[in-house]
């Protein structure tokens, strides 16, 4: 089943938005199967955006996302990096429609809430990033039939 990280950044943290942004994650009916709250250091934020290298944002992304704890989750669920994705709305909470996470609840793109893998193979490293495979919980949910057809 697929996985993606999820992150509830420095700013979510300080602003108070934690519960209502897992809370929106859960409604959507994917499981939550880790969740903790974690200080980035400066090594692990920078391997972490290692994509980022080099562009103007990325020392003030360092910056920032080490700057304060967050809280990182793990949910799981058939497509769950384009659901989650979806959920949060674009990078830019300018251009994230109403409904979303950053739509709703953001203004700025350096300031944007909550982070989502990108992808499958992205998210697999992620997590491994952050959480020991005994922190990943494996459990069934009786409600299922009622989220997932098949
Ligand atoms: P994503 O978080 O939607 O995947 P990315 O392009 O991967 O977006 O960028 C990672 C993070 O870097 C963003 O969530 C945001 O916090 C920050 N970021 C991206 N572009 C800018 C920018 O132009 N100015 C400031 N921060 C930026
Ligand atoms: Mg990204």
């Amino acid at each position: 089943m697929e996985r993606t990280l999820v992150l509830a950044k420095p700013d979510a943290v300080q602003r108070g938005l934690v519960g209502e942004i897992i809370s929106r994650l859960e409604g959507t009916g994917l499981k939550l199967v880790a969740l903790k709250m974690v200080w980035m250091d400066t090594e692990m934020a920078r391997r972490h955006y290692g994509i980022h290298r080099g562009k103007p944002f990325f020392d003030g992304l360092v910056q920032f996302i080490t700057s304060c704890p967050l809280v990182a989750a793990v949910f799981e669920g058939p497509k769950a990096v384009e659901i989650a994705r979806k959920a949060m709305g674009d990078t830019d909470p300018a251009r994230a429609p109403s409904g979303t996470i950053r739509g709703d609840l953001a203004l700025d793109i350096g300031r944007n809430i909550v982070h989502g893998s990108d992808s499958v193979e992205n998210a697999e490293q992620e997590i491994s990033l952050f959480f020991k495979p005994e922190e990943l919980f494996s459990y069934e949910r009786q409600i299922k039939p009622w989220i997932i057809e098949s």
